[in-house]
């Protein structure tokens, strides 16, 4: 018989139970670059949330029952009740709104700046830095040939510095923050995004703004315990000497 899967329902007693204390769930792995904004929001917050560790390196996310769950096969995913949400940032601001954040502000044009601030690290930021200038190093997305990953890397790194300049110069500037002196959700999603360079050891230091923020947000008392298992897989990672450390 197979081994029922973790992510499997128990017996509809068993579900009843969990209906009458019924907590908010979410489906995460903290070395996912956009599960730790989640985590960390959520630390700050006081969010009580129920983590399920959906284990990426030994593939869980392509199990079926987690399929029945959240058919994109991608974490961080979130369960409340009848709503089951995706997209690390709606589940920022979903989070946020309901525990009434700052960090996601309700005037509508600091508002719209935050929202800006999210689709701007989440497309053209995570496009050319992320996924061309460090994922192939690490052999992400998974069977890219060494070819395509050579390419992939050099066309990052010439056209990454145009979006990190943009973070430097306009968006962080001599503020504190992304959208100001106080922290906002593009701070949570943002700066995961940035620190995942240090896999590659991606030079920030054209760019002493970013540096500063990043340094702050490190400082955060939520850092260490958010960022721990991602820095263990990069030690992990740099152990087999795949990548520069
Ligand atoms: N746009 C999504 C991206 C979700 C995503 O791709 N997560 C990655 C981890 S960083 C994942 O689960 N990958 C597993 C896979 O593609 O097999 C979000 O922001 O939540």
């Amino acid at each position: 018989m197979p081994r029922p899967s973790k992510f499997e329902h128990g017996s509809p007693n068993v579900a009843r139970e969990k209906s009458r204390t019924r907590t908010v769930k979410l489906y995460y792995d903290p070395i996912s670059t956009v599960s730790r904004p989640v985590m960390m929001f959520a630390a700050e917050h006081g969010i009580a949330l129920e983590f399920e560790h959906v284990d990426l390196l030994t593939h869980q996310n392509r199990e079926a029952a987690y399929a029945a769950i959240n058919p994109n096969l991608v974490v961080p995913f979130l369960v409340d009740g009848d709503l089951s949400l995706g997209e690390s940032s709606s589940i920022l601001k979903y989070l946020a709104d309901k525990v009434g954040s700052p960090a996601y502000p309700t005037e509508l044009k600091a508002r719209a700046k935050v929202n800006e601030a999210l689709d701007w690290f989440a497309t053209n930021f995570h496009e050319y830095y992320c996924v061309m200038a460090v994922y192939p190093h690490l052999g992400i997305p998974h069977g890219v040939t060494p070819q395509l990953a050579e390419h992939m890397i050099a066309f990052g790194e010439e056209h990454a510095p145009r979006w990190l300049n943009v973070l430097d110069r306009h968006m962080i500037g001599d503020r504190a923050f992304v959208c100001g002196d106080q922290i906002s959700l593009a701070d949570y999603l943002g700066a995961s995004f940035v620190v995942l360079g240090e896999a590659v050891a991606f030079d920030l230091s054209p760019y002493p703004n970013i540096e500063r923020w990043i340094a702050r947000m490190k400082a955060r008392p939520t850092w260490d315990a958010t960022y721990a298992a991602f820095y263990g897989f990069l030690s992990a990672v740099q152990a087999q000497a795949r990548i520069p450390a």
